[in-house]
């Protein structure tokens, strides 16, 4: 099975409502959508994005200058196309855009041979579990008052979610403080709760804010530090008792690796787009299972859900319906669980009505 062609579509997808976090204002996606096609007619499918549509033409020329590296090869030689595709991009960079280009391609491959062998990814990957637990991220932004931040947060535990993610960020940190407490308090202590603070903070002021936080049980405390600065995350994560989850900004297995070797972090959360790609995901993987670290996920539920299902030391989900409409089939939840679809490949398909519905309000 050879790679025959590698379409790219870019579609601008909106948000019902504008989202604050301390990463700025979120209105809309501009997303690329990848489809590689093999000479025996199995199809590949994959997606990157962009936030607020900025640079996605940048994004959508790296996957199709990175595509001449598939075309014409053995679809199934994914590691492969890695090695070669990571020499290819030194003169550009290691990390960044091309990563994610690469990320882009990946992906599809990987889906193209779930859909080849009938398998669903994480069975290719290894099998770990057929369910992960899952915790709802689309909501509880910086930009909801204290009223709306305790309603939503009953609504998700009413949906049935047992774990929930909040934002900080506020000027003051006795604020974030009283909202943790708030949802906290709303929630009941069984609902696990996480919070991220988007790279917002000092050093200084995440050691501070993490230890008002210390009483609120949190499951982690996220991206406290600019994340360039592994070195003070570190130090952040040896001060506070509350585990620190980071890597969502963090590129491959190098970045990965400094962060486990500085004990950067407790949790790791690779995003797909980000890290590399299914291949680089599993990678991660597997090094912080050295270190008995485990890892989550970061947006891409649809996609990231048969990745962690193939490594045992997978312990969320993120959940976040952004791009829900994109695809044919929804994720089943069950008792605050994601179930792990067996169908092949990723198990989600694109839903081409809407995304040409997208296209012709562009
Ligand atoms: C996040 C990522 C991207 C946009 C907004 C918020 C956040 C998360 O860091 O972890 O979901
Ligand atoms: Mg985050």
């Amino acid at each position: 099975m050879k790679i025959t062609k590698v379409e790219t579509q870019v579609v601008t997808l909106p948000l019902a409502e504008e989202i604050g976090s301390a990463l700025g204002k979120i209105s809309h996606f501009g997303c690329v959508l990848v489809t590689i096609e093999t000479s025996s007619g199995i199809k590949g499918e994959n997606l990157v994005f962009t936030l607020n549509d900025r640079r996605t033409k940048v994004l959508q020329a790296i996957v199709q200058e990175l595509s001449d590296l598939i075309i014409g090869r053995d679809a199934g030689h994914i590691a492969d196309f890695w090695a070669r595709a990571w020499k290819d991009i030194n003169f550009l960079g290691h990390q960044g855009v091309t990563v994610m280009g690469i990320s882009a391609l990946d992906g599809a491959l990987w889906d193209a041979l779930g859909h080849a062998l009938n398998t669903p990814l994480y069975r290719l990957i290894g099998g770990a579990k057929s369910r992960v637990p899952v915790y709802h991220s689309g909501g509880l932004w910086l930009s909801l008052s204290e009223q709306e931040l305790v309603a939503e947060a009953q609504r998700f535990v009413e949906q049935g979610f047992r774990a929930v993610k909040m934002r900080l960020g506020l000027a003051n940190p006795l604020e974030d403080a009283a909202r943790v407490r708030a949802v906290r308090q709303a929630i009941g202590p069984d609902i696990k709760l996480m919070a991220d603070a988007n790279q917002g903070q000092t050093e200084f002021q995440a050691i501070r804010l993490g230890r008002l936080l210390e009483e609120f049980d949190l499951t982690w405390f996220e991206e406290p530090l600019p994340a360039w600065d592994l070195e003070g995350l570190a130090r952040v994560a040896a001060e506070l008792d509350t585990p620190i989850a980071s890597g969502e900004t963090e590129y491959t297995r190098y970045g990965f690796r400094r962060m486990l070797e500085l004990r950067s972090a407790d949790i790791l959360m690779p995003d797909l787009q980000r890290v590399g790609g299914v291949s680089e995901f599993v990678r991660v993987c597997h090094m912080a299972q050295s270190y008995d670290v485990p890892v989550s996920s970061h947006l891409f539920p649809e996609t990231s859900l048969q990745v962690l299902g193939g490594v045992s030391n997978a312990i969320y989900l993120e959940y976040m319906p952004w791009f829900s409409g994109l695809y044919n089939e929804s994720i089943d939840f069950d008792q605050g669980d994601a179930l792990v679809p067996e169908r092949p490949g990723w198990g989600f398909t694109f839903n081409h009505d809407y995304i040409n519905h997208l296209k012709k309000k562009m």
